[in-house]
């Protein structure tokens, strides 16, 4: 009996330290947001924005106040979420054309194949921006390898970004609603013949480009690449989060008789930013305001339709962004002019693009209705350790190297985070450690001053402690010539020597 009583006791104990635990197979969402800053939501701080769906997410889950994406731009940190990979290492991973081939290897393990061999339906709809087939595309028959053949059973995306061609949605390899009579052409070089261009016809755009951006126009917009024809498929820009959302729904409503895994990979606030007529206005912020709140109003619509459908209680909810906040990324569309007093960073320095915390720092938060207790979570945690951690809570044993399994700071059960982080910003990397971060010395000009953001790069290295100084105003490497050397010597470790061949910054 005794031996029994034992025994019991052990069993407790390991449960109660996380060690043993029954897999469990919630609905997995994933709700990843395009350039939302660290301080766009009201629960990180916001004061001249609501966001009380967001809010929900945050006060009823946990919010981890050092969350990041793995990358400072898009298609790095989206690899990442999907792998469980850093970025730097796929040469590849970085701000793609719409013509980009597929920057996934077929062959590699995913997110999505992972929960697929846990008994999961797996879809991906929005934004997806890593590339599609091999070489060339021909956009008028199927177009694969894509999402299809990286574990989503279901795809409905936008190929890159809405600021470039093709504007058209993809369902599955097919562009939807093409006409076979108007067969879409895309080149990222050259015009096609006689078409107009923001370049040469501003007098028929609606929104104003500042820098690039100047290529074919699209319902007023002008957009990077030029494309000829495809006119029935194009999609509404001031429709795009609504159209997004009702598949969303769809989705969530016919899955029923297995978990599901959905990646809402959400267009806003990226530029161009084109709220529904019926958020103009909703802020005093601009467009970048009131798509932030159409955004805002899209979670709450997830979340009523996931308690309408008796599925909340069994959703894993993730909320979070693939990079930090720009204002201006090209257009003119008053974000710089009725910005105010907002600051879509926070507290943080830099921004979208930048080595420094806003580039990467992001908001990030669990929700799971009676499974996971409000909690303000501090752990460092990324982007990257979702596909370790989900893989435990589904009981998986398979792990991405670079990926830690943090289920339990996931479900707010430990406190602990992971020790190293490799930040990465448009190719350049920084480690960050414990409370330090160490930018080492890259070529290149501080501020991009296109789009107004200190970038991180200096002539010399740079090492700030953020338990003290989140701002990164004080460069520590003269008073701590140990912790820097120590800082050195881990990024080389885990980095590799190759982070100093980076000659060329990407800074389109
Ligand atoms: C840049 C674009 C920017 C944005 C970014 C990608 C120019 C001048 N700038 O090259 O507007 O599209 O790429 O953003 O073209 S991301 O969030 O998808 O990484
Ligand atoms: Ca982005």
């Amino acid at each position: 009996m005794k031996k029994y009583m034992l025994l019991f006791i052990v069993f407790i104990a390991l449960n109660l330290v996380g060690c043993v635990k029954d897999p469990q197979n919630p609905n997995i969402i994933i709700i990843y947001t395009d350039d939302l800053g660290y301080g766009d939501v009201s629960a990180y701080g916001a004061t001249e924005i609501s966001t009380p769906n967001m809010d929900f997410l945050a006060n009823h889950g946990v919010q981890f106040s050092q969350g990041y994406a793995s990358s400072a731009t898009c298609t790095p940190s989206r690899y990442a979420l999907l792998t469980g990979t850093y970025p730097w290492k796929e040469k590849r991973a970085r701000i793609l054309p719409g013509t980009a081939p597929l920057i996934i290897d077929t062959a590699q393990m995913t997110l999505p194949k992972m929960l697929k061999k846990q008994g999961y339906e797996t879809a991906v709809i929005g934004k997806w921006h890593l590339g599609l087939g091999t070489g060339v595309v021909d956009w008028n028959t199927q177009i694969k390898p894509g999402p299809n053949e990286v574990g989503f059973d279901h795809a409905y995306i936008m190929a890159a970004t809405q600021d470039r061609v093709p504007t058209v949605y993809i369902e599955n390899g097919y562009v939807d609603g093409l006409d076979p009579n108007d067969p879409i052409e895309i080149n990222y070089d050259e015009n096609f013949d006689d078409q107009p261009t923001g370049k040469d016809n501003p007098e028929l755009l609606s929104m104003m480009w500042h820098h690039g951006h100047n290529n074919t126009i699209v319902n007023g917009v002008p957009r990077i690449g030029f494309m000829k024809g495809g006119e029935s498929a194009k999609w509404s820009d001031i429709d795009m989060a609504d159209h997004f959302l009702t598949k969303v729904k769809n989705y969530i409503k016919t899955k029923k008789d297995k978990p599901f895994f959905l990646y809402y990979g959400m267009q806003q606030p990226h530029v161009p930013r084109t709220p529904h007529p019926r958020f103009v206005g909703a802020t005093s912020l601009g467009p970048r305001g009131d798509v932030i709140a159409e955004a805002d109003w899209c979670v709450g619509e997830l979340i009523k339709t996931l308690e309408e459908e008796g599925l909340l209680e069994n959703t894993l909810i993730v909320f979070s962004s693939d990079n930090g906040p720009v204002l201006n990324d090209g257009y003119y569309d008053d974000a710089v002019e009725k910005n105010g007093n907002h600051t879509a960073a926070g507290v943080l320095r830099g921004g979208k693009y930048s080595l420094y915390e806003a580039g990467t720092r992001v908001p990030f938060m669990m929700y799971w209705k009676g499974k996971i207790q409000p909690k303000k979570s501090d752990a460092l945690v990324s982007q990257l350790d979702l596909f370790s951690s989900l893989a435990r809570l589904t009981g998986s044993d398979l792990r991405a190297d670079d990926s830690v399994d943090l289920l339990d700071t996931f479900m707010g059960n430990s406190d602990m985070g992971r020790e190293d982080l490799i930040l990465e910003a448009t190719t350049r990397t920084a480690l960050r450690s414990g409370d330090w971060v160490m930018i080492p010395p890259y070529p290149g000009p501080s501020v991009n001053t296109k789009v107004n953001i200190e970038l991180g790069s200096s002539n010399s290295y740079q090492l700030y402690n953020l338990s003290q100084d989140v701002g990164q105003q004080v460069n520590l490497t003269d008073n701590n010539p140990e912790k820097l050397n120590e800082m050195i010597s881990r990024f080389t470790l885990i980095r590799g020597e190759d982070y100093k061949k980076i000659k060329k910054l990407e800074l389109k």
